[in-house]
């Protein structure tokens, strides 16, 4: 059940908090200190990851955001080499990675499941390859830009949030989470070390201030952020001490960029070869009678679930969307979740249409295809 105490220690007014982040939205000009952003990613099956990073840095290179740590929620896989593929790409080779340890989900890299404890309940639910051939295929064509092939090798996520989270500012960090929530309930488990005095839930609610996450079903249903690691989702959501802006599945599914990525030419670009690798083409959409490619695809390009939260993550809601305050919560133990409004009280957001979801994905468009500053 929800715990009701979480809004007790909430240490400031969400509507405030909100219309900071509206004020910090201008983007030209940046009269605000860079938000500081933990990115937090499943680059393990679609490929909106790839072009929610790729906003990031590009809001980097124009110091509205300081990216502090990109760190996959995945294990077993070559989600944190494609992460560093990226990132390397826009001259921060050097970013700090991590992956859930003991516990995560898996996707197929060759012999992952040989490492996964068969006791753990998380173990390869995704099954099959689950399209991560396109992350296999990415680290082949670009050797030498990371460090890590298999996410096991990278550092504890958990060790990697709190030594990050412990050296910055209190009330300063947004975590932007585009995968599985693993990590958060991770995090908020971790105990007292010689990193910091605190334990996870405490040194939460000290540095962050904001979760934003691409999560959840509206009204009700199964999305896939949040089901597969259902009891981590749960954990996470009770009692997580910040408020959270969910950018959900209702939101994402029909707000389409990408094309024009997938349409680049010039320098390589591990950004544009993704895309280009996964996005049908625009007679392959028109062309298909079932209506299946419109509904994923669209002329844009791929649904941005996880471009749309870097963008509030950043930028805040303004001028982009609306939001409506409430409670997601899981229900069950099948992955399933809910949405209940709560005009007054209600604990997180979600963000609804404002401007078109149309201007929204040409604003993502723009900010995919910027070249790196490095
Ligand atoms: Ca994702």
């Amino acid at each position: 059940m929800y715990n009701c105490g979480m809004k007790a220690v909430i240490p400031f007014s969400l509507v405030a908090l909100l219309a900071l982040a509206a004020s910090s939205a201008a983007g030209a000009g940046v009269v605000h200190p860079p938000v500081k952003v933990i990115f937090d990613t499943d680059m393990l099956t679609d490929f909106d990851d790839v072009g929610a990073l790729a906003c990031l840095h590009a809001l980097a290179d124009a110091g509205e955001c300081e990216i502090l740590a990109t760190i996959s929620s995945t294990r077993g896989n070559a989600s944190v080499g494609a992460v560093e593929v990226i990132n390397s790409y826009y001259g921060r080779p050097d970013l700090p990675v991590g992956s859930p340890k003991g516990m995560g989900v898996v996707g197929s890299f060759p012999g992952a499941k040989a490492k996964v404890d068969p006791a753990s309940p998380l173990c390869d639910k995704t099954g099959g390859d689950g399209g991560h051939y396109k992350y296999r295929k990415l680290l082949a064509d670009y050797p030498g830009w990371y460090r890590h092939a298999d996410a096991d090798d990278a550092p504890d996520a958990n060790e990697v949030y709190r030594r990050v989270l412990a050296a910055q500012p209190d009330g300063s960090v947004t975590i932007c989470s585009v995968g599985f929530l693993t990590n958060m309930r991770r995090l908020l488990e971790t105990k007292p070390d010689d990193i910091s005095p605190l334990d996870g839930k405490a040194l939460v609610s000290k540095k962050v201030k904001l979760w934003v996450a691409m999560a959840c079903q509206y009204p009700a249903g199964k999305e896939y952020n949040s089901m597969w690691d259902a009891e981590s989702s749960r954990i996470a959501l009770e009692n997580w001490p910040t408020p959270i802006v969910f950018s959900d599945f209702q939101y994402g599914r029909d707000c389409f960029a990408g094309r024009v990525v997938a349409e680049m030419e010039g320098e390589r670009n591990p950004v544009k070869d993704v895309f280009a690798g996964n996005i049908p083409s625009r007679d392959e959409v028109r062309g298909d009678s079932a209506k299946w490619l419109q509904r994923q695809f669209g002329m844009g390009g791929r649904a941005a679930w996880d471009e749309t939260a870097v963008l509030v993550a950043v930028r805040g809601t303004e001028p982009y969307f609306n939001v409506e305050r409430g409670t997601y919560r899981m229900v069950g133990t099948d992955g399933a979740n809910e949405w209940a409004p709560d005009a007054e009280n209600g604990p997180h957001l979600r963000i609804t249409e404002k401007l078109s979801k149309f201007e929204v994905g040409r604003v993502i468009d723009g900010l995919m295809t910027r070249k790196p500053r490095k």
